[in-house]
């Protein structure tokens, strides 16, 4: 008789081997934790990603509700999007990552310098996207080495809802504002995570913290928030200084104030923040020239000044076009008089955005007839639509 395997044996050789890669999936996990905490992560921690998801029901309502506004990438990616398993059905784990990015200020402060533009903490150092990959990608290989699992790693951009990953791995919970809040560093987490197709112990969930607060619900200066827990991007003040292409909306354009690069609000007052340090992370301290700059400053800006000016920045993304008008917003919204003339030189700029959002700063900083002389000069001799719409308006 040939002597093939027998089944129990096969059975045993892979239990033996499955109870390996188990064993050095956990030593794996274990030493990736620590890698962690030396690679400048303030927290790490693990959720299943094959488990309960009562994020999908609701990614597809905020997309059928059309309130993920011009991020068509959202609905284009929906199907993978939805849960960790739609993306990549092997993945087993997901490995958490957190980095504090706590100011050291009162980031609302500025909110009242009118001729001074504020600048979302996340977007006043370097680009975190770049600095967390990296260190994920470290990460994720010496795991993959030491445990012979699959690794794939994720900040932001990819097709994979993190902040309900990172309350079910108990690194905070979804707080009425949408973000997550945790109990050590408040509002002020960047997120990342290592998909893996280990199987690793999961950690404890974290649950809802807000109870009768709603702090962050009444501050939100354009009413983005129709219900606790849900938010309306296409009124998001983030969403509109960050996302959104073409002219702003004009029933937001005053509640935006100097915000012209994300919004903070809030996440500043959140109760939770007088657990929260400064951030340590060098690399995303606060560039001086980017914590108050002066509107009349950036609103000079050309292509190539703001390629320089914001190279290694998140802002850099948004290209100069897109904010410059969101200085133009601002710069309407300083009752400064003085700033006029920053806005008056933009009126026949390459861009249209920017000429449209000059025409509104104008007709919010001129004297009603300065205005109309203006528009008579130049409204008959505008091509674009959307400015020559501009100018009617402000008639
Ligand atoms: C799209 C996006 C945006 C959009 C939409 C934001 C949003 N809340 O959906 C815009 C451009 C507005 C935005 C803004 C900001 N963003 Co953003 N964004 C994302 C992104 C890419 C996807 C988020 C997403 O899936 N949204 C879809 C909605 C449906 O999902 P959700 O927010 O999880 O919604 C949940 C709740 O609505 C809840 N829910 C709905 N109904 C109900 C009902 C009940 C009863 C309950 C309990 C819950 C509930 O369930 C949903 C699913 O979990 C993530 C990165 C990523 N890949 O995950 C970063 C991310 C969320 N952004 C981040 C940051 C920092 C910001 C800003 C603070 C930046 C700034 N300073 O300007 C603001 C905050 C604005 C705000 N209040 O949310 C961080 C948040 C970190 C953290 N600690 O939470 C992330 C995780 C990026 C990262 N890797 O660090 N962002
Ligand atoms: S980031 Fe600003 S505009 Fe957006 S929801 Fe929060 S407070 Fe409102
Ligand atoms: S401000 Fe209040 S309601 Fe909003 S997330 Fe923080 S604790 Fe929750």
């Amino acid at each position: 008789m040939q002597a093939g395997p027998r089944t129990d044996d096969r059975t045993g050789d892979s239990t033996e081997s499955g109870a390996r890669r188990a064993d050095g999936a956990r030593a794996a996990a274990d030493s990736a934790r620590a890698q962690a905490g030396e690679l400048g992560f303030d927290a790490c921690r693990i959720a299943r990603a094959d488990g309960d998801w009562p994020a999908a029901e609701r990614l597809l309502d905020f997309i059928a509700a059309g309130r993920h506004g011009q991020m068509q990438w959202m609905a284009d990616t929906a199907a993978r999007r939805v849960r960790p398993t739609a993306m990549w059905p092997d993945a087993k784990s997901a490995i958490v990552l957190g980095l504090n990015y706590g100011p050291d200020r009162d980031p609302l402060e500025i909110l009242s310098a009118r001729d001074r533009a504020a600048i979302s903490v996340y977007a006043q150092g370097a680009d975190y996207h770049d600095l967390i990959k990296k260190r994920l990608k470290q990460m994720a290989r010496a795991f993959a080495e030491a445990s012979g699992a699959q690794v794939k790693v994720f900040v932001d951009t990819a097709p994979l809802m993190e902040k309900p990953l990172a309350q079910a791995a108990g690194l905070g919970w979804q707080g009425k504002h949408t973000n997550l809040v945790s109990r050590s560093h408040g509002s002020w987490l960047f997120l990342g995570v290592i998909l893996t197709d280990a199987e690793l112990a999961p950690d404890a969930a974290e649950t809802d913290h807000c109870g009768a607060c709603r702090a962050c619900l009444d501050v939100c200066p354009t009413a983005a928030f129709p219900a606790p827990y849900q938010l309306d991007a296409r009124r998001c003040i983030s969403y509109l200084t960050i996302e959104h292409s073409g002219p702003i909306p004009r029933e937001f354009r005053a509640a935006m104030g100097n915000r012209i690069y994300g919004c903070d609000d809030c996440l500043a007052v959140c109760p939770w923040n007088k657990f929260a340090q400064a951030g340590r992370e060098a690399a995303l301290h606060p560039r001086p020239e980017l914590t108050a700059p002066l509107l009349a400053e950036l609103a000079a800006l050309d292509d190539a000044e703001f390629r320089q000016v914001f190279s290694g920045s998140p802002i850099k993304r948004i290209g100069r076009d897109r904010f410059v008008r969101n200085v133009l917003i601002a710069i309407g919204n300083s009752d400064a008089p003085d700033l006029a003339p920053c806005a008056r030189a933009l009126l026949d700029d390459g861009a249209p955005v920017v000429r449209g959002a000059a025409v509104w700063a104008l007709s919010r900083l001129l004297p009603p007839g300065e205005f109309a002389a203006l528009r008579a000069a130049n409204a008959a001799g505008e091509a674009d639509p959307d400015v020559r719409g501009e100018w009617a308006d402000a008639a």
